[in-house]
């Protein structure tokens, strides 16, 4: 009886554990069908590395808290997208890269920068 006890008490511990480190996982670098958020500012993007799997439509959320004016386009130039993003006002942009590789997105004058990594 006691023998059994031990084995749920394992059991319950190993998946409190699972649990844990599924729970933790940094978030949403990887899109899998969510949204990213995106944070301007700084100079910064952040996450300025993302990465989606191609030909699946990625759903990016950008955020400028920057009010530099510099901040204030986002231009995908492979991808033919860019966005104006008023200051804090979520932008949501969609796009379905096709092509794999990395395509930078950054401001009008290249200071952000960013990488969309296409798998
Ligand atoms: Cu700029």
């Amino acid at each position: 009886m006691s023998a059994m006890f031990v084995n749920i008490a394992g059991l319950v511990l190993i998946g409190l554990i699972v649990w844990w480190f599924w729970r933790s996982k940094p978030k949403a670098r990887h899109a899998a069908g969510g949204v990213i958020d995106v944070l301007v500012e700084g100079g910064v993007y952040t996450p300025a590395r993302i990465e989606v799997a191609a030909g699946q439509p990625v759903t990016l959320r950008f955020l400028r808290k920057d009010p530099s004016p510099c901040a204030e386009k986002v231009l995908f130039d492979d991808l033919g997208v860019s966005a104006d993003l008023p200051i804090g006002q979520p932008v949501v942009l969609t796009l379905t890269p096709n092509e794999a590789g990395e395509h930078a997105f950054t401001c009008q004058m290249q200071m952000y920068r960013g990488t969309l990594v296409v798998k």
